[in-house]
């Protein structure tokens, strides 16, 4: 099926709890989330990009068929209040709560830059919550082709994680596509099977 939009959802009465494993997208306001998106889906318009910052402060979902979407406000935009960011930390605090867990992040970061302190405190709070992620390094076009390889490298190091956790993107290039699909589909295989042996144990 062709992916395509679903909801959007202001605070934790709006989320989805879906059959199919939900992957979050998460990254700081401009990393490429919604780009990124689209890229995945083969479309240009479904989640739209930063020209409407209006959805940018709502979970928006999509249905990919297997599995579901989710594409997170971003964090660390500077000119943000602090009733804002304290609104937003309680909507990722509600997001993550038990009874709508996503199965796995895609928790993006610019391939070009060391990650922000935002950055950094999102990795922590998902090792705190026990959520798989993926390191996904954006805007790997903007990079000489040779230095994409170190600066995903480097990426790893500062988040303190494997190398082969780290998956290099371009959506203007269409770079990672596949990877990241064959990754999807991996983490749907492995939720059936979390959700077969939770069945046989009942
Ligand atoms: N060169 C290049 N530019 C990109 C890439 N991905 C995104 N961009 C650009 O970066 C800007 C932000 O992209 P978005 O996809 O809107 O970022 P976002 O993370 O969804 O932003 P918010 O929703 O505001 O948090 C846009 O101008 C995109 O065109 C990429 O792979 N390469
Ligand atoms: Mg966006």
């Amino acid at each position: 099926m062709e992916p395509r939009f679903l909801t959007s959802a202001a605070d934790k009465k709006g989320f989805l709890r879906p059959e199919k494993p939900v992957i979050a997208v998460s990254g700081r306001s401009n990393v490429g989330k919604s780009s990124f998106i689209n890229m995945l889906a083969g479309q240009k318009r479904l989640a739209r990009t930063s020209s409407e910052p209006g959805r940018t402060r709502l979970v928006n979902y999509f249905d990919f068929g297997a599995f579901v979407l989710a594409d997170l406000p971003g964090y660390g935009y500077a000119r943000v209040s602090q009733t804002e960011k304290a609104k937003w930390a309680r909507l990722l605090e509600d997001f993550f709560s038990p009874a709508c867990m996503p199965a796995h992040v895609f928790a993006l970061a610019d391939i070009r830059h060391a990650p922000s302190a935002d950055d950094l405190t999102m990795i922590e709070f998902l090792y705190a919550m026990r959520v798989p992620f993926t390191i996904v390094a954006t805007k790997a076009d903007k990079l000489a082709k040779t230095r994409r390889i170190p600066a995903a490298r480097a990426l790893a190091a500062a988040f303190r994680t494997g190398e082969g956790n780290v998956l290099v993107t371009s959506a203007q290039e269409g770079i990672g596509r596949e990877r990241a699909l064959l990754l999807a589909a991996e983490i749907c295989a492995r939720a059936a099977e979390g959700a077969a042996e939770e069945e046989e144990e009942e």
